[in-house]
């Protein structure tokens, strides 16, 4: 007896109502709708192999509606693939479950991207997109040509983020973009003309997308519609007419079904009307034999393409060896020679300047670097010489204008790190950094390595004033976990920075960036990478100092100018560079008293909040920095405006002193 196509579609939603009641809490209502969707998707057109899911030329399937979950579970499950077994559907919600509340990034099991704050799929799926267009420029379409599918909900299309994202995919014509809107028509407080009028067809068009509109019940209209936005040259949203909670008497169609359990009483009736006479969790082995079946046709698409691709073993091995396998192994090298080279020139440079200078030398070597700014590149000093600019027309490239679109740079980047093999770094202004805090924390929270380069760090910027000199940011950042917050002091501890960010392979990076000059303030040329340490001494006076300053990024040579000051007071002191707060927090105890002498007064210095350094000072130190908002002036009377200059840190300390 052959299985019918809703047989397929409602094992979808009965696992999804049955873990949902069995952890008593999540959103059986989008499984329930879009199970007909994902079912033919999955059956006619996804090309992926549950055996392999770090293939790289597998499509993409992405659940940016990530409170549906238990949709992307199902179907991980029922196709077969070993990351996710009935026990783990069971196990929904609970601690240490894969099968957890919204859908976690773990390489290698079919969970593409971490979902949930709503919109950030989107922006992961348009650098998934360009990710793979990047490469199939660079290998051709025979290696490389999958497609980008996304789920898409009324929830997700709101967010500001799914503006910036599309509008930034239809410019660069991602052809192979495809994404499902599950158009149900309600969200949590419910219809949502409650909230928004929004003429999807025309919002797409002008984007330069295409829009299909089809019954997302209609296993037919689905099927078309995909195979029409396969073929098409432009991306494709598939406004999906859907019913939230499908096939529930009651709950279909309202608020109701989103995010709480059916319940029993209204499970039955649903087990009644979708004529599902199995118990909890079950399902029939002829369903699972035909899901298992749907799966395993991918085998035999992956071992085609294999076959494929040995034909060309040099686009194999580039691929391996400069993509998805590289260890960046010049690196280290490349870093000393520079760090020598400026040991030898001493150059005052911005520190902006000095990334600008450390990426023109990494790119070099290093092509999978893709870089890009939001529309501030000569700011940034994120665009250097050998930087090739990506457009629609030539994805032959590694720089990305953004556009004004923070937030969206920041979730393309970390889809461009999800495909793999990628490494994306991209500017804006520190201050901005907020505009783009969702995603770095999701960079964060799945260990990515992706780049944020934040120029304009401090008031130092000068006469653009507070709305633009970041206070409290950098703190905000160190707040967020497996997060990396560089700010260095010279051209030196710039290149030791970048080295380390391209390293850490599960970590992002923040590398906070000086507008104005500093000078070099290396003390001896070392091989070593100082800064791996988070922090070092700079400079010490004699080693009975009674005095230790510690400083970050441009303060460091302010701390250096306090330093001569209280000598010519005979007050010995040492300098302390801090490049990277996480980095040194990390280090034995020995390493951390070492630098922090018990009988030595701890004063920290940086242009920004102080409360990320209040865990340094002792009973009698004092936290020098600002937690106000800025002035707009020249940038050293603003300095001098907020008590940041040498004299005046003199007086502190000197008064300290003295008890
Ligand atoms: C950024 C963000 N804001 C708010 C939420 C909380 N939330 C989860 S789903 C949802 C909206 C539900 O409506 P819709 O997106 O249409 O999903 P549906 O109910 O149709 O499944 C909201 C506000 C979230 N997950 N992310
Ligand atoms: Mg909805």
């Amino acid at each position: 007896m052959s299985v019918k196509f809703n047989q397929l579609s409602n094992a979808i939603r009965f696992l999804s109502i049955d873990a949902v009641q069995k952890a008593n809490s999540g959103h059986p209502g989008m499984p329930m709708g879009m199970a007909d969707v994902v079912t033919v998707l999955f059956k006619y057109h996804l090309r992926f192999n549950p055996k392999n899911p770090n293939w790289i030329n597998r499509d993409r399937f992405i659940l940016s509606a990530g409170h549906g979950s238990m949709l992307l579970y199902s179907l991980l499950y029922l196709s077969g693939y070993k990351s996710i077994s009935i026990e783990d559907i069971k196990n929904f919600r609970q601690l240490n479950s894969i099968c957890a509340g919204h859908p976690e990034y773990k390489a290698g099991t079919g969970i593409e991207t971490t979902t949930g704050p709503l919109g950030q799929g989107l922006g992961n799926a348009v650098g998934m997109a360009i990710a793979e267009e990047i490469y199939r420029k660079k290998f051709g379409s025979k290696a490389i040509n999958n497609k980008t599918y996304v789920i898409a909900s009324d929830g997700d299309l709101m967010e500001g983020i799914s503006h910036e994202a599309m509008s930034l995919a239809g410019h660069l014509k991602l052809k192979n973009l495809i994404v499902f809107f599950d158009n149900n028509k309600i969200s949590i407080d419910g219809s949502t003309s409650l909230s928004v009028s929004d003429n999807y067809k025309k919002r797409f068009e002008s984007y330069g997308w295409n829009f299909l509109e089809i019954n997302g019940h209609n296993e037919k209209q689905i099927s078309k519609a995909i195979t029409k936005a396969s073929k098409s040259n432009k991306p494709t949203l598939i406004s999906c007419k859907t019913i939230i909670g499908f096939g529930s008497p009651n709950k279909s169609g309202k608020a109701s079904s989103h995010g709480s359990p059916l319940g029993d009483e209204e499970i039955s009736l649903v087990r009644k009307k979708l004529k599902w006479n199995n118990k909890p969790f079950e399902i029939k082995q002829e369903v699972l034999e035909e899901w298992r079946k749907i799966g395993s046709k991918g085998e035999q698409l992956e071992k085609k393409w294999q076959e494929g691709i040995k034909k060309n073993l040099k686009t194999k091995s580039d691929l391996e060896k400069n993509y998805l396998n590289s260890d960046l192994n010049n690196l280290e090298s490349l870093i000393e020679k520079e760090k020598t080279k400026y040991f030898n020139s001493k150059p005052s440079l911005a520190t902006r300047q000095c990334s600008m200078a450390a990426i023109e030398t990494i790119s070099n070597l290093f092509p999978q670097l893709i870089g890009g700014s939001a529309d501030l590149s000569g700011s940034n000093n994120t665009k250097t010489n050998n930087s090739k600019i990506i457009n629609s027309k030539n994805f032959d490239g590694n720089y990305i204008h953004y556009g004004v679109r923070e937030h969206g740079m920041a979730s393309v980047m970390n889809g461009l790190a999800l495909y793999g093999g990628l490494i994306p770094y991209g500017g804006t202004f520190l201050i901005f950094s907020d505009y783009c805090k969702p995603s770095i924390r999701l960079s964060a929270l799945m260990g990515l390595k992706v780049i944020y380069i934040f120029s304009h760090d401090s008031i130092g910027l000068g006469e653009d004033g507070p709305t633009h000199q970041p206070i409290e940011q950098l703190t905000g950042l160190r707040a967020i976990p497996n997060l990396n917050v560089f700010r260095p002091a010279d051209i030196n501890e710039t290149l030791e920075c970048w080295e380390i960010a391209l390293k850490s392979n599960n970590t992002p990076s923040v590398i906070a960036l000086s507008r104005q000059k500093v000078p070099y303030i290396n003390p001896k040329n070392d091989k070593e990478n100082k800064c791996k340490k988070g922090a070092y001494v700079v400079n010490i006076t004699s080693h009975e100092s009674k005095v230790t300053l510690l400083a970050s990024g441009t303060e460091v040579d302010l701390a250096l100018k306090v330093q001569e000051k209280l000598k010519e007071n005979n007050i010995e002191s040492k300098v302390v560079s801090v490049p990277c707060m996480e980095l040194f927090d990390k280090q034995p105890k020995d390493y951390k008293n070492d630098i922090m002498e018990n009988n030595s007064l701890i004063f920290t210095l940086e242009a920004g909040s102080i409360m990320s350094w209040q865990k340094y000072i002792k009973d009698k130190g004092m936290n020098i920095g600002i937690d106000q908002f800025g002035e707009s002036a020249p940038y050293k009377e603003v300095y001098d405006h907020f008590d940041l200059s040498e004299e005046k840190i003199v007086g502190f300390i000197q008064k300290k002193l003295r008890g």
